[in-house]
Parts: structure tokens; C-alpha cells; sequence
């Protein structure tokens, strides 16, 4: 059986507030179009891709604030793209503002799903690590109030998917080495990321110049060290003022990019990945069973009793 996935980047442009949700998915399937006529198996959205990124705004009124998320998940709007993933063939990573309820509490998250080829949700993901503050900040330009809007994620997974192991994460998880190691340690194959990066870094205006380089070496970084693949998607461009790398790209596990996008709008490339290129690295330099010392990084830890690995799992 063969192990290619044939991967497609679906960046997206700016989405204005007063889009909507069908004007976006008309986007979203004309590029899943375009993906499917270069032969792909799959396509990578952006993060909170149905919309503009609202986080950027403050907002008190629960109307308000709930405008922006998706209760169900196809919704009557969504609902074509996961029909044309059907007709094509081809498999989507979407990422969405959920809002649900726990307990009787409307719990919401910043949400990616995993859609086969057959259009079925195989796997969910809420984001674990979410940048940004709580309460309105006037000296900034604009707002970045992921920590107000969104509870975090509880767990970095991988689901067998596409014939290989896929994870995913979403945006700011990619600047973090313990996403990847995380899944790495799970034999992840593939990683899946969609974000919305402003140029503009409130709190470190001197890394500005950087963000694209950052965006680069944080997905290299985590795709070499872990011998998996890394397909990074971004929504770029001048977005309701606020202007947002692009840089979307896939690069392979020996960190190389073999394929990009070069504009800051809806742009398709795809890249032909062979699942078994990770092997090359996970069987000798990342061989993790010969060569990792956990011991030496303080990483066994003590939970409820239980004594478990980094990446959960029971000692023994
Ligand atoms: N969406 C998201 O997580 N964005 C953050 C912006 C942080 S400011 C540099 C990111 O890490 O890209």
C-alpha cells in the first residue's frame, strides 16, 4: 500500500467581519477544487478559518462574543464543503471557533477537525496554548484576546488517518517544542497547523521583523527534531487593519520546505509526502527508544497517584 499523501496548503486571504459564513465556504471549496485537480488527497485550512480573527476585538456581550462560533459541526453552512469532500475525494483539516456545553456550562474553544476522504470527522483538536490576555488593553494597536474568548485544550493526540499517524495543532502551539515532541513520542507522522499570525507582536514589537523567520524555524525545528512531516497554513494579508504573515509551507522531517505559498491571499501549492521518509529519522538519529534519556530530563511525573510518562502514559 502505498504511503503518499498528496498535501495541499489551502491559505486563505482576509476574511472581513462582514463576511459570511457561506461567502467563506464558497472560498474554501473553490480551493478544495483547485487541490483536487493537482491530485490532492488533502487540504490544510487556517486557523478560525469561517471567519475574521476575532480576537482582535474586545467584546462583553455573550450575543456578540457567540456570533463567531459554530455550535454544530457540519452546520447547515459547512455543509457543502464536507459534500464536495465527498464527490472529490479529498480530506480537509479545518479550524473553527467551537462553542459547547459542559455540565450545563457553554464551554467554548479555538477547534481544528480532521475530515477523511469519504467527508467524515476522524479526529478533533481544541488548541492547548492560547497567547494573548483577558481584559482589554487599550495600549495596544489591537487586541489579542485568545485567553478571554477560548478555554484551553487538554491534550496533544494523533489519529490514524490518510494511511499514516496525523496530529494536529494550531497556531501558537507551533512555537512550542513539547507540541511536537508530544506527538513525537506517539509516532506522529504528520502534523497539521493552522494559524493567524499578525506582523505586529504587541508585547515584542522588536520581534516584528522576525515573524516570518520565527514561523519558519518553530515548524523546521519541530519537523526535524520529531522525523515527521509539518504543514503549516496561514491567514494572511491586511485583515479588518491588522496585517498577518502568510509563509504558509510544508516541510518534510529532515526540515527541508519543499513546497510554499508566495502570496498573502488565497493561494493553493500541494507537495507529494511520503510517510516513510519519517522512518530515515525516527530509526537513527531520532530513534527516541536508543537514544532519549527521560531520566536526565526531569521529565517521569507524579499525577493523581499515578506515576506517568511526558506524554501520559502510564511508567510500567
Ligand atoms: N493565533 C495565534 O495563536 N497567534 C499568535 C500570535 C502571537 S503574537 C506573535 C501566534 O503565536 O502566532
Amino acid at each position: 500500500m502505498t504511503r503518499f499523501i498528496h498535501v495541499a496548503l489551502g491559505q486563505l486571504g482576509p476574511i472581513a467581519r462582514a463576511d459570511t459564513r457561506v461567502q467563506v465556504v464558497a472560498r474554501l471549496c473553490e480551493m478544495m477544487r483547485e487541490a483536487h485537480a493537482c491530485g490532492a488527497h488533502l487540504i490544510v485550512y487556517p486557523e478560525l478559518a469561517l471567519t475574521t480573527f476575532f480576537p482582535r476585538w474586545y467584546m462583553d456581550s455573550d450575543g456578540e462574543i457567540n456570533s463567531f462560533f459554530e455550535r454544530e459541526m457540519p452546520s447547515a453552512e459547512t455543509l457543502p464543503l464536507f459534500a464536495l469532500s465527498r464527490e472529490l475525494g479529498v480530506g480537509f483539516y479545518l479550524g473553527y471557533a467551537e462553542l459547547t456545553s459542559e455540565n450545563g456550562r457553554q464551554v467554548r474553544y479555538n477547534t481544528s477537525i480532521l475530515v477523511d476522504r469519504g467527508g467524515t470527522i476522524v479526529g478533533k483538536y481544541r488548541k492547548v496554548h492560547l497567547p494573548g490576555h483577558y481584559e482589554h488593553e487599550p495600549w495596544r494597536r489591537f487586541q489579542h484576546l485568545e485567553k478571554r474568548y477560548f478555554t484551553p485544550g487538554d491534550r496533544f493526540g494523533v489519529t490514524e488517518a490518510f494511511g499514516g499517524k496525523i496530529g494536529m495543532a494550531i497556531c501558537n502551539d507551533r512555537r512550542w517544542a513539547e507540541t511536537y515532541r508530544v506527538m513525537g513520542l506517539q509516532g506522529v507522522e504528520m502534523v497539521l497547523i493552522g494559524y493567524n499570525t499578525p506582523v505586529h507582536n504587541a508585547p515584542a514589537p522588536a520581534h516584528d521583523d522576525l515573524s516570518l523567520f520565527h514561523n519558519q524555524l518553530s515548524m523546521q525545528a519541530g519537523a526535524y527534531q520529531n522525523g515527521t512531516w509539518v504543514v503549516g497554513v496561514a491567514k494572511a494579508g491586511i485583515e479588518e487593519g491588522v496585517d498577518s504573515i502568510g509563509g504558509s509551507c510544508i516541510i518534510a522531517p529532515s526540515g527541508e520546505v519543499v513546497a510554499s505559498c508566495i502570496t498573502k491571499g488565497d493561494e493553493v501549492a500541494i507537495a507529494r509526502c511520503d510517510l516513510d521518509f519519517c522512518a530515515l529519522y525516527k530509526r537513527t538519529t531520532f530513534n527516541f527508544d536508543l537514544h532519549r534519556q527521560p531520566h536526565a530530563y526531569g521529565m517521569i511525573v507524579e499525577r493523581k497517584g499515578e506515576t506517568l510518562r511526558a506524554d501520559g502514559s502510564p511508567l510500567g
